[in-house]
């Protein structure tokens, strides 16, 4: 079978964003822009050898945007109206499924016309995949946003081979079981080939729903689907990571550290810098942090002179009611620790609302003696993995939340339970004494850790799983197989 329909592609990634963004300029010129993102940077080799597609949302409502092609990847871009983000995107997937996947930390909002919303928008997806999959071709779709899209991608497509990565936790059962629509997402997600997921903990939560909800047997990490045609799901952790050496790179540039001494002396050149970095959102843990730095102050256990914290929050999903409630709530904390403690020439807490350009992120990361990651439940954390890839002098603390996803592989962390505000109090002090000798040998293992298991890896890992899982179909002779060329790519480069 030899695909000459010129706009279907034999590797098509799916996310809820676009990786580009669309910039308009004063005299009201567009273009597009790349963003950044780590799994823009994780599959763009892939996606330029394989000459991919990128289906997702532009990131404005109700605007609708021929395919174009921009830096070695095809973008088909899918429209979204007003209603749509409010209900699909800032309400159930951001006010239902967000919450419910962490623990519940705040309250998840259960509305019918959120759910339709997202079965609509991902029927959307799904179709826009289905009309741009070459035949046999392989489909990677991203996160929760889109649960919904392998089985009905698998209806309209039976040839494609299909895979699903979620970024966020799965959670247990007990509270995956409040979902009204707890079935159909299962049954959407088993539509998939290879399910993915950060954390092994995560994919045995999965397995568990879909043997209470559907009865099927698993037989880890495999899952029997039952059926006209019988398959086999294998749902697996693959815990993602970062562009590690692309970090310490920036991290050896003369001008960043010359920012990062900078940072420092505009602090005032206290003896500690501790930083947060952390999209500003409930399951980080921000405020439990400001809790234990607040009270270490008012004990005298540290003096503002000798510390400072720099929080970065960067501003995120801001129109969601308990988005605007968790700003209020740091702002006050920051502003009562900043009042209390703060002198004219020390501030306690140098509190940020706003991103910056990596550059910058990378000089916070090596003028911080100490990184606090205190989140309350997190998929990964990237931040973590960030800050030790840019300590290439090994030196500096990690203080690690231990229901972070990284936590499973940072092992020589100071790990926390960030509930535990008097034990995180200790983390914290034990950090800001500890001899250089001992944080280097923790660096060094950490380092190890991030650099060997980089995001090349985890996207190679996980299409190399995705490539086994399917015998290629029958109807595809060799020569035109679209799994076997995207094996080459992978093997083009796959790290030695
Ligand atoms: C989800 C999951 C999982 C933040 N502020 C700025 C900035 N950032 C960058 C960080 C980091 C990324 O954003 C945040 O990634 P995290 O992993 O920490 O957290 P989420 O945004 O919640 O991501 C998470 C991840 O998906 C990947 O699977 O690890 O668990 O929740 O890269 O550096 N970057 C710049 N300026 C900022 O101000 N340039």
């Amino acid at each position: 079978m030899t695909n000459d329909n010129p706009e279907q592609y034999d590797f098509v990634v799916l996310s809820n964003r676009l990786p580009v963004d669309r910039v308009v300029a004063a005299d009201g010129t567009a273009t597009w822009e790349h963003s950044p993102g780590g799994l823009v940077t994780a599959l763009e080799p892939v996606m330029r050898a394989a000459d991919g597609a990128w289906v997702g949302w532009a990131g404005q409502a109700d605007l609708e945007f021929d395919p174009f092609y921009s830096d070695g990847i095809h973008i088909i871009p899918v429209t979204l109206t007003a209603d749509e983000v409010e209900n699909y995107y800032e309400g159930f997937s951001n006010d239902t499924l967000w919450p419910l996947y962490h623990d519940v930390i705040s309250s998840p909002s259960y509305h019918r016309e959120w759910w339709e919303s997202y079965v609509l928008v991902n029927q959307r997806f799904a179709d826009a995949a289905a009309a741009s999959a070459a035949p046999g071709a392989v489909v990677w779709v991203q996160d929760y946003q889109l649960q919904l899209v392998p089985k009905m991608l698998r209806a309209a497509r039976p040839d494609l081979t299909i895979g699903f990565f979620n970024h966020i936790p799965f959670p247990p059962y007990g509270i995956y079981s409040q979902l009204p629509w707890r079935k159909q997402i299962i049954e959407g997600l088993l539509g998939a080939d290879v399910i993915g997921f950060q954390r092994v903990a995560d994919a045995g939560n999965f397995a568990r729903a879909v043997r209470r909800l559907m009865g099927y047997v698993t037989k880890t990490p495999l899952i029997e689907v039952p059926g006209e045609e019988p398959r086999t799901v294998l749902a697996k952790a693959f815990p993602i990571s970062i562009d590690s050496s692309s970090f310490e790179e920036l991290a050896r540039r003369p001008d960043v550290q010359a920012r990062a001494k900078e940072i420092r002396e505009g602090l005032g050149n206290p003896k500690t810098i501790m930083l947060g970095v952390d999209r500003l959102d409930y399951t980080k843990g921000i405020g439990h942090r400001l809790k234990a730095y607040g009270e270490l102050l008012s004990e005298g256990r540290l003096e503002v002179e000798d510390v400072t914290l720099v929080q970065v929050a960067s501003p995120s999903r801001e129109r969601v009611q308990a988005y605007m409630q968790l700003r209020d709530e740091i702002e006050l904390t920051v502003g009562r620790i900043n009042g209390d403690f703060a002198t004219i020439s020390h501030t306690a807490i140098s509190y940020h609302h706003h991103g910056y350009p990596r550059e910058e992120m990378v000089a916070l990361y090596l003028a911080a003696d100490v990184m606090l990651v205190t989140a309350l439940r997190d998929g990964m954390n990237l931040v973590a993995k960030e800050y030790v890839a840019s300590r290439f002098d090994e030196t500096g603390v990690l203080v690690l939340s231990e229901f972070t996803g990284a936590s499973d592989e940072l092992k020589r962390a100071l790990r926390i339970n960030p509930h535990d505000i008097d034990g995180l109090k200790d983390a914290i002090v034990h950090a800001i004494e500890m001899p250089r000798e001992q944080q280097a040998k923790r660096m060094r293992s950490m380092r190890k850790q991030v650099l060997r298991f980089d995001v090349s890896r985890w996207s190679v890992d996980f299409l190399t799983a995705l490539r086994q899982s399917r015998v290629v179909p029958a109807v595809i002779e060799d020569d035109d197989d679209p799994l076997g060329e995207l094996e080459s790519t992978i093997d083009r480069i796959r790290r030695p």
